[in-house]
Formats: C-alpha cells, structure tokens, sequence
C-alpha cells in the first residue's frame, strides 16, 4: 500500500511556538530515505497551509479554546485530505505540527469506516474547553473526536465511526484532575506508564492493539513524541519525565506494523525543533514512523 505523506505546520494548538517547523525537521531527518527502505511507494503531498500564530488575533489566544475556529478550517482541510487518501487506496501518514491535528486525522479516517484509535502519549487529551487547565486545544483532541461535553455541539470534530471501546490511552503519566474523571466515567481504555513498567511495553501494546482493533475495520494510530522519556525525545513542548526508552518505542511501533492489515492512518505529533537538540528528536519521529510502517533490520 502506498504511504502518501501530509505535513500540518500547526502550533496554533500549544502554547510553544515552534512546533509548526515539526513537519520540515522530520523531512530533514531523512523521511523520505528512511521509508524507502520499506518495501512500500511513499509519496509527499506536502504541507497544508496553517496561519501563522503572530498574525491572529490575539483576542483568539484568550478564550478557553484558543484558535479554535482556525482550528475547525485546518481540520476540516485534513480531514478531508485523509478521506481523500484513503479513497485513493493509500495510507495517510501525517506529519505535526501539534495534537489539535489529530481532530481532522480522526475524522477523516472514521468517515468511511469504524475505526479504534492507539493514543501513544504522555498525556490523556480529554479535555474540553470547560476542564482545561490551559486552553490549548492540542489537550483536547480526544474529547473532540468523541463528541464529548461541549464538543457534542461541533460535528465538524467528532469522528463519526470512532466508538470509546475502541479508543486506548498508552503511557500516560500526566493526567489533570477532570480529565481522570472522564476517563474514568468512559469505556476509554487506559494505561498509564506503572501499567508498562509492571507488564512491560510489548505485553501492554499487544492488548491496545487488540482492544481497539476489535469489531473494526481499522485503526488510527497517534503518537505524540512526549511519549518517550524527555532524555531520548527533548524536542517537544510538554515534555514530562519518566516516560518510555528508545527501545521501547520501537517494540510498540514494530507491534504496530504486525497489525498492518488494521492499520489505516498513522501520525506523529508535537516535535518542536525550536527545543530540540540537533534535531533528534526530529530523527527518532523518522525512525518510529518507520518501524510502525514495517521497516525491519532483516
Ligand atoms: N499534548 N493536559 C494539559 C492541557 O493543557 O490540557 C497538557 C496537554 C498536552 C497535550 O501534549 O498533546
Ligand atoms: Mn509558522
Ligand atoms: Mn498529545
Ligand atoms: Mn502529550
């Protein structure tokens, strides 16, 4: 199956700048070289064009879901892009930018089929405008996708085929108070970074995998780079200690390629250049995507 590449310069979602260059650094770590070692055809459609941060209005940047209109046109644009993709017989790898991207990716991916979702992440993103602690909607993505509390009234975000049966948390170890409440009054399946620590990260990626890929047609993969340990992954913008080594992320990605009959679009999230150290982090969002995509050493 084709890889068809779709880069989203998005920071209006986060609080750093920087993170709109994710797309550019990840391509300049060699994307295009790395996935040509798999046996696949890859293609880049390019970046879809984001309004930068400094021309807005800085009103926008005040409310409790910042930019949250220029959020609805970007993802709606990706949304439809991956649909596109998709209806092309090719598999949407899209590249971040932040996590308020995931809204478009998910509804797009769930548009012609039921999907589950593999959240990799630091943090739950369930968050609605009414809990968050911050505003930014890159915390929200989930709640979005689902259709919950206030974004019941936003069809252009709710993913329509995505069920919270079919939606997995791995890794977290940064949750905010409401949103273990959502969690747990859920059918959200999650685990936290103690789960991977007492069963290991194959074992917990195994039962993600099954969980969301059960009564589907396929799944949507997110990975959020502040996944890793911040020591293997300092270029993002809320990086938080503690999480999985580089080993380990690539156990989970290799799990994710031995599902990829199931797999339906795959993303990488939240590098930022700006604090990164000599775009390694850029590089290991490189090598994850292709190890999930089927990249072997033999
Ligand atoms: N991410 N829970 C915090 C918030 O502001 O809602 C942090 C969110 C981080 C989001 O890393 O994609
Ligand atoms: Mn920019
Ligand atoms: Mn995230
Ligand atoms: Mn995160």
């Amino acid at each position: 199956m084709t890889i068809r590449t779709i880069g989203v310069p998005m920071d209006l979602g986060a609080d750093r700048r920087g993170v709109d260059m994710g797309p550019s650094a990840i391509r300049y770590a060699g994307l295009s070289t790395t996935l040509d070692d798999i046996d696949r055809s890859t293609i880049d459609r390019g970046d879809l064009t984001v309004p930068h941060a400094e021309e807005r209005d800085p009103e926008r940047a005040a409310t409790n879901a910042k930019y949250l209109p220029e959020v609805e046109a970007i993802c709606t644009r990706l949304a439809d892009e991956v649909d596109d993709t998709l209806a092309d017989g090719a598999l949407p790898l899209v590249l971040g930018g932040d996590h308020s991207i995931a809204i478009g990716t998910l509804a797009g991916a769930a548009r012609e089929a039921e999907i589950g979702a593999v959240w990799f992440d630091a943090h739950s993103d369930i968050n609605t405008p009414a809990t968050t602690p911050s505003g930014n909607v890159h915390g929200m993505p989930l709640a979005a996708a689902l259709g919950l509390g206030e974004f019941a009234d936003t069809p252009w975000a709710n993913a329509p085929n995505l069920s919270e049966e079919n939606v997995v948390l791995v890794g977290l170890r940064s949750v905010d108070e409401h949103e273990r409440e959502r969690i747990r009054d859920s059918d959200v399946t999650a685990y936290t970074m103690s789960d991977i620590d007492e069963r290991g990260v194959v074992d917990v990626t195994e039962e993600a995998l099954a969980v969301a890929t059960d009564g589907v047609d396929g799944i949507h993969v997110s990975l959020d780079m502040d996944w890793l340990d911040p020591s293997h992954a300092p270029g993002v913008g809320t990086p938080v200690r503690g999480g999985v080594t580089y080993r380990e992320a690539h156990s989970a990605m290799e799990l994710v390629a031995d599902h990829d009959d199931a797999l339906r679009s795959l993303e990488v999230v939240e590098v930022n250049p700006i604090l990164d150290s000599h775009n390694e982090t850029a590089e290991l969002a490189t090598e994850l995507a292709a190890s999930a995509l089927g990249k072997r050493v033999l």
